[in-house]
Order: structure tokens, then C-alpha cells, then sequence
């Protein structure tokens, strides 16, 4: 995949949302999110055919804007939909297995050190997450906060490889990311709880 591809990568579940998810998608993608991942979790997380049918609505809008649309773990649900990809975590799904059902499509992989890094650089991922750089409001079982030290650290280890940081991210401290070696910042929470989405993806650009 392009690196500039994952520039403003937007995650999103209906949890996290204060008003309309779908409403808030549309004026991330009107405001020139580059990515969009539907991660549907925690709790009173939609399931069944109400998931089904929130993620066909996602997917229909981030096809209208034309940006990538990727399932959160739920490969059974990215198959499905034949969404564009899929972005699993250290205890999901083999990343080995994934490549093999899936050509042609885009896996992100989260990682945390460097042997999860080699794991899936050589294990077929598209792109790599590697958080949480700052403390995070929207994950409940996320790691301490990092800062960019291992940030840097991959980036020096593997100078083309496409890399988002994650984790705690505002438009203000975006500039210490990028500089670390990130190719672009993935958000829930700025994005989500903004009060004017336009302004703060124009932040983050
Ligand atoms: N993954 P916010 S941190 C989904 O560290 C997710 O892997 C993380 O939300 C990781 O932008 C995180 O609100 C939550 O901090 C990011």
C-alpha cells in the first residue's frame, strides 16, 4: 500500500460516537480522512445483522469519498462485505492465514516491540500500528503509553514500511509523531468528540 494512504486514518465504532456515527463518518470523509476503519466494540457494541447493517452503511460512504475501508479484527465480517481490508491485533487471527484467504486486500497489523514488528513485515502486513504512543481514553485494555521512542526505533529499523501511530494522537502533538518516522497519525477520539470534524482534520493535515 501507499504510505501517504494511511496520512489521516480514522477509527470509528458507535460506542465512541456522542451523536449519529454515520453522520460523523461522513463529515471525517467530507473533511479528507484518508482511511476509515469501523472497529465495533466494547460495550453495547452492535452485533448480528444491526452490525451487518451499520458496517454496509460505513462502507457505502467511505466507497462514495473513495477511501479505504477496513474491518476491525472481524475477518469473518471484512469477508463478508468485501471490505478492503482488515487490521487484526497480537491475539487475533494468524496473520499467515489472513494473507492466505485474502489477496489483493489490505492488512494492518498492530505490534508493540520488535519481534511483533518482524513478525508482520515478513508475514505478509500491509501496514503496521504501533501504539499507544500517549495515554488513550478509547481502548480499554491498551498498554501504557509508549511515547515515540519504539516509534522511531521500527522506522530506523525499516525505512519504506508503512507505519501509523496510534494512541492519545491530537492535532498538536502530531508533529512529534510524524517526525519519529510515522506516515500518519490514526485517531478515534479527536476525530470523534470533535464539535467541528472539519476544522480538526484540517488540524491534523
Ligand atoms: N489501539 P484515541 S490505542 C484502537 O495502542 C486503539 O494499539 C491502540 O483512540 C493501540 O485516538 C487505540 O481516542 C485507541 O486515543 C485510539
Amino acid at each position: 500500500m501507499k504510505r501517504e494512504a494511511l496520512a489521516i486514518y480514522f477509527i470509528m465504532g458507535t460506542v465512541n460516537c456522542p451523536r449519529e456515527p454515520l453522520a460523523i463518518l461522513e463529515e471525517a470523509l467530507q473533511a479528507g480522512i484518508t482511511i476509515f476503519q469501523l472497529r465495533e466494540k466494547g460495550e453495547g457494541a452492535l452485533t448480528g445483522e444491526a452490525l451487518l447493517d451499520f458496517a454496509k452503511r460505513c462502507q457505502a460512504l467511505c466507497r462514495t469519498y473513495h477511501v479505504p475501508f477496513i474491518v476491525n479484527d472481524n475477518i469473518e465480517l471484512a469477508l463478508a462485505l468485501d471490505a478492503d481490508g482488515v487490521h487484526v491485533g497480537q491475539e487475533d487471527t494468524e496473520l499467515a492465514k489472513i494473507r492466505q484467504q485474502w489477496t489483493g486486500k489490505i492488512i494492518g497489523v498492530s505490534v508493540h516491540n520488535h519481534e511483533e514488528m518482524h513478525a508482520a513485515v515478513t508475514g505478509g502486513a500491509d501496514y503496521v500500528g504501533i501504539g499507544p504512543i500517549f495515554a488513550t481514553i478509547s481502548k480499554a485494555d491498551a498498554n501504557k503509553p509508549a511515547g515515540v521512542e519504539f516509534l522511531a526505533e521500527a522506522r530506523a529499523s525499516y525505512p519504506q514500511f508503512p507505519i501509523v501511530a496510534i494512541g492519545g494522537i491530537t492535532p498538536e502533538r502530531t508533529e512529534q509523531v510524524l517526525a519519529a518516522g510515522a506516515d500518519g497519525i490514526a485517531v478515534i477520539s479527536a476525530i470523534c468528540q470533535s464539535e467541528n470534524i472539519e476544522h480538526t482534520v484540517k488540524n491534523f493535515k
